[in-house]
């Protein structure tokens, strides 16, 4: 039997159950058959395998070590302490490598056995979160800006980022059959798929929506980003950008990173249509033939970004007003504490590529100790929360001034304050997941970060410039989940120990870096480094940042966004 195409399978799978339950009690593997594998992401899980284990287990004939990646469907990346509190349960039971916080606000579980995957599901939904549709050919996790300040309008943006993220879901009863084990009602009708149809989208869908002047959401990496432009507190229209997106293949034209196009502005009640519109358009239009071309950017690239518009328009019936004037000043977070306009207060703490464990500093400890001080809060006085940001960090959000004392010395006493300690360079670093859980990474990102920024920071102590805050991404590979083709420095990973090394980005998330130097090694990246730090210590203008100095001295030819709007 040949291997089935994602849209053959999509399309027998009965609404996503493919034999998942029945692969689910083999004794045999820890594994899943091909069909079902692809068909549990849409669950919101991955099979993968523990890539340092693979050659031993090879010699010694026996399997892949499986585990299964888990990830949550978390709009804006809020959860409430009790919900902190039965994840870290989770990550504590079930997964191996902790708590891992992605680079669009959700949760990671690393690691689970297949024969406690489905407890593992169970314990997740106990915390009122479910997993449904954060992977797979779908709307994924939306995206909020965790802005901590503009307190009233952010609250609004994400009660309509966490209602889309609902409308958007599918309606299939599969994940509630497969791990809650409810009952399958036949013919009932409440699985028609109107937005997405029995083959659901060619490929992943990504949504975001930013509050200016922060970009911290990479709004032009977003398949649609909705930029809010907020008048006395209050959002009176959203800017529309559609078309962006990171991943690329090495070595193949046909694929690359883009920045989305602005199509205009809209009233905050015409979010909803205009997705939905955007979606099927997408769902329509898109290639269902080649994977690698099946994102909405090339869609875009291949009918045009003007007939798209108007297809856009024409299926919502609303036409795009001009877009409203907004300007962003950085796409990274802002660290320490921030008081909101609501009197509250709201503390970032750095977290190193998001990875919470009880490792050389307490972490998962400390931040239970803060979880179980928030519960405690009157609240009648606050609804303390947690908010995961899109750079992997973690604002404790609506904190009484009188609480924060006391979640400090928590801070202090957990090794939780890196956000004071580390400089720029590290404080605003991202580093995607890759080995060993990542069957896709071609090097190390997040476990050698730690290492490069040592290399790093003494090179930019050696020229005198250790406060300045360099964006620096790494990626294992050239998919792109740490955006790391918006980084002013960036390593892709092409081979162990070997990078692109990529410069020229903005901090404003608003130009792509370029191609410095292909598949090189450490001590090629530094020496390249060392050089171009050189020069920017000597010939830099007041305040210019690195990426800019790079493309206005003809270092690099990146490119900008492109402002001009569509007919
Ligand atoms: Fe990603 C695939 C991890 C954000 C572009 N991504 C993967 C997989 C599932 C590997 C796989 O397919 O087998 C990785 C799992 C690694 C692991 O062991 O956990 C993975 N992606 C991640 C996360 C966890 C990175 C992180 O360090 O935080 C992020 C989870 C986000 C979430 O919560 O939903 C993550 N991935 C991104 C982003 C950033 C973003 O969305 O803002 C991108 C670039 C934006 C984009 O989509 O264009 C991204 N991931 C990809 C791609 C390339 C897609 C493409 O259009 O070509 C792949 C490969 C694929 O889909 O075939 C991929
Ligand atoms: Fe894996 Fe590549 Fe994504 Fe890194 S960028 S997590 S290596 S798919």
């Amino acid at each position: 039997m040949g291997t089935h195409t994602v849209e053959e399978i999509k399309r027998d799978s009965q609404r996503l159950r493919g034999t998942i339950a029945e692969s689910l009690l083999d004794p045999v593997t820890g594994a899943f058959p091909h069909d079902d594998e692809r068909l549990v992401k849409f669950h919101g899980s991955y099979l993968q395998d523990d890539r340092d284990l693979r050659e031993e287990r090879r010699k010694q004939k026996l399997e892949p070590a499986y585990g299964f990646m888990i990830r949550t469907r978390t709009p804006g990346g809020v959860v409430s302490p009790e919900q902190w509190l039965k994840l870290d349960h989770v990550a504590t039971t079930y997964a191996e490598r902790g708590l891992r916080i992605t680079t669009r606000q959700a949760f990671q579980f690393h690691g689970v056995i297949k024969r406690e995957l489905k407890a593992t599901m169970q314990a997740i939904n106990a915390a009122m979160i479910d997993t449904v549709a954060a992977c797979g050919d779908v709307n994924r996790g939306i995206m909020v800006a965790a802005n901590p300040h503009e307190s009233r309008a952010y609250a609004g943006i994400h009660a309509q980022a966490a209602a889309l993220s609902k409308h958007l879901a599918p309606r299939s009863r599969a994940y509630y059959e497969i791990w809650l084990d409810e009952e399958r009602v036949a013919g009932s009708g409440e699985e028609n798929e109107a937005i997405y149809g029995e083959t659901y989208l060619p490929r992943k869908f990504k949504i975001g929506f930013a509050i200016p002047p922060y970009n911290d959401i990479d709004v032009f990496a977003q398949d649609l980003g909705f930029i809010a432009i907020i008048e006395d507190g209050e959002v009176v229209a959203y800017n529309v950008a559609a078309g962006g997106g990171m991943g690329a293949t090495h070595g193949d034209p046909l694929t690359y990173p883009r920045l989305g196009n602005l199509l205009g502005s809209i009233a905050p009640g015409e979010v909803t249509a205009i997705t939905e519109a955007a979606i099927t358009t997408q769902r329509d239009w898109g290639d269902r033939v080649l994977r690698k071309h099946a994102r909405l950017k090339y869609t875009i690239d291949d009918r045009g970004v003007d007939a798209f518009k108007h297809e856009v328009e024409s299926r919502s019936g609303i036409t795009f007003a001009e877009p409203r004037d907004y300007s962003f000043i950085h796409n990274g977070d802002r660290f320490g504490w921030i008081q909101g306009e609501n009197g509250l207060w709201h503390l970032t703490l750095r977290i190193v590529s998001g990875r919470i464990l009880d490792g050389e500093q307490p972490h998962l400890s400390g931040l239970r100790a803060i979880a179980t001080r928030l519960l405690a809060i009157d609240p009648a006085t606050a609804s303390p929360e947690f908010r995961m940001t899109p750079n992997q960090n973690l604002v404790i959000a609506n904190i009484p001034d009188g609480e924060r004392a006391g979640i400090d010395a928590l801070v202090a006493a957990h090794g939780l304050a890196a956000h004071e300690t580390a400089l720029p360079l590290r404080r605003n670093a991202i580093a995607c997941v890759a080995l060993p859980t990542c069957g896709l990474a071609m090097a190390e990102a997040e476990r050698y970060l730690p290492d490069i920024l040592t290399r790093f920071e003494a090179l930019l102590a050696r020229h005198g410039l250790s406060g300045q805050p360099i964006h620096f991404r790494i990626s294992g590979c050239p998919n792109g989940c740490s955006r790391p083709y918006l980084g002013e420095i960036a390593l892709v990973g092409k081979a162990p120990g070997r990078y692109n090394l990529m410069l020229g980005g903005d901090h404003r998330g608003q130009r792509l870096n370029a191609l410095h130097r292909e598949n090189i090694d450490e001590a090629a990246i530094l020496a390249e480094l060392d050089q171009l730090l050189e020069r920017y210590a000597s010939e830099r203008r007041d305040d210019e940042y690195f990426g800019d100095f790079l493309v206005r001295s003809g270092v690099v030819v990146a490119r900008a966004l492109n402002l001009e709007l569509a007919a």
